[in-house]
């Protein structure tokens, strides 16, 4: 299979407990080492990472126990024929970032987000990585009135420079998404997080990475946003997964609630040759609650799996005869032919 070309990630998060916001966790944790050998054993070869996933307690430690426990890790992936892809500094968990870290309403709670996130900078470049994943997770509001959205708008740009700044290499991949775990995110889309880094102190430096079911809870096509960070060189990783309409962020199986748009989106990464910048594909898919431990890596398995049939669907659609329909502007044609291709064998 010519399909090989991809590389495949995943992030610990995504080997979780089943645990939702009505009922506790129903599976034992999976150890770190387990995570490892799930990915190398399902042909994933980046790891993702939360700064505290790779070194763990990591506000109890000097920065440069942070480096050495990092340099470790970085060891422990090469054996095992690994690589991190991005590091998130996780502020959304953490007690000082209950209102958020760069955009927080307490000063000090803002002076804390941006050192945690210079250490998560460290902890990058000690894994191999340059490159940092912003989820401004709880960056945004409960309460419209609570913050002032002109003042977080700049605290936002604010905090990309300080990253930026913490290191000439480091790249910042913003991961836009509009609500939850607050009701109204200030980085809310794909516009927006390249709207903010053309402003920063080095635009070369800030792209995207896109989640398909943010892009659905945006209302958007995920393939559009795509698209759009795409032509503009701005796509530096994915988190592909899907999302059945306007409820709680799903993190499903990727295809599952719509084949044809995680078609699309694979198509527009095909023709935008993504395989060969050396980006990452991730999938941000999470394991029902129902699923038994034994069986709760399916789900990656599944969404690489229709990925990688996705492709073979990309590379064998009928470019001559949907360019005549476009070219008739017989729209009706076009559709028609897209459906019979996802379903012809
Ligand atoms: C958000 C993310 C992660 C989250 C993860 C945990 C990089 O969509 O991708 O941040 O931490 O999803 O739930
Ligand atoms: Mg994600």
């Amino acid at each position: 299979m010519a399909t090989s070309s991809y590389r495949f990630s995943i992030g610990p998060w995504n080997l979780g407990q089943g645990a939702d916001p009505f009922g506790p966790p129903v599976r034992p944790a999976v150890p770190f080492d387990a995570v490892l050998d799930t990915a190398v054993s399902l042909g994933f070869e980046g790891i993702q990472f939360h700064d505290d996933d790779a070194v763990p307690d990591l506000e109890t430690l000097t920065p440069a126990q942070v480096v050495k426990q990092a340099e470790a890790m970085r060891r422990k992936l090469a054996d095992k024929g690994l690589v991190a892809e991005f590091v998130a500094p996780r502020l959304w968990e953490h007690a000082r970032g209950i209102d958020g870290g760069y955009t927080s309403n307490d000063p000090a709670a803002r002076a804390w987000a941006l050192e945690r996130s210079k250490r998560a900078v460290d902890v990058a470049l000690a894994l191999g990585t340059d490159l940092i994943v912003m989820w401004p997770a709880r960056e945004g509001t409960a309460v419209r009135e609570s913050k002032n959205p002109i003042e977080a708008s700049r605290q936002m740009l604010a905090a990309i420079d300080v990253i930026l700044g913490a290191h000439p290499k480091i790249r910042i991949a913003i991961e836009p998404k509009p609500n939850e775990p607050v009701d109204h995110a200030f980085v809310p889309t794909i516009g927006h997080a390249l709207a903010l880094g053309a402003r920063s102190a080095d635009p070369a430096r800030v792209g995207v990475l896109i989640e398909s079911a943010h892009a659905i809870l945006a209302g958007l096509d995920p393939s559009d946003e795509m698209g759009f960070a795409l032509a503009a060189g701005k796509l530096w990783s994915v988190h592909l997964n899907d999302q059945n309409g306007l409820k709680f962020d799903q993190d499903k199986v990727f295809g599952a609630a719509n084949l044809r748009g995680a078609f699309d989106q694979v198509r527009v990464l095909e023709a935008a040759g993504y395989a060969a910048t050396g980006a990452f594909v991730g999938f941000d898919v999470k394991a029902h609650r129902t699923q038994p431990a034994d069986k709760a890596t399916a789900h990656l398995a599944t969404s690489k799996a229709i990925f990688l049939k996705l492709v073979e669907k990309a590379r064998s659609y009928p470019v001559k005869v949907a360019e005549q329909c476009i070219a008739a502007r017989d729209y009706e044609a076009l559709e028609r032919l897209v459906l019979e291709h996802l379903l012809s064998c």
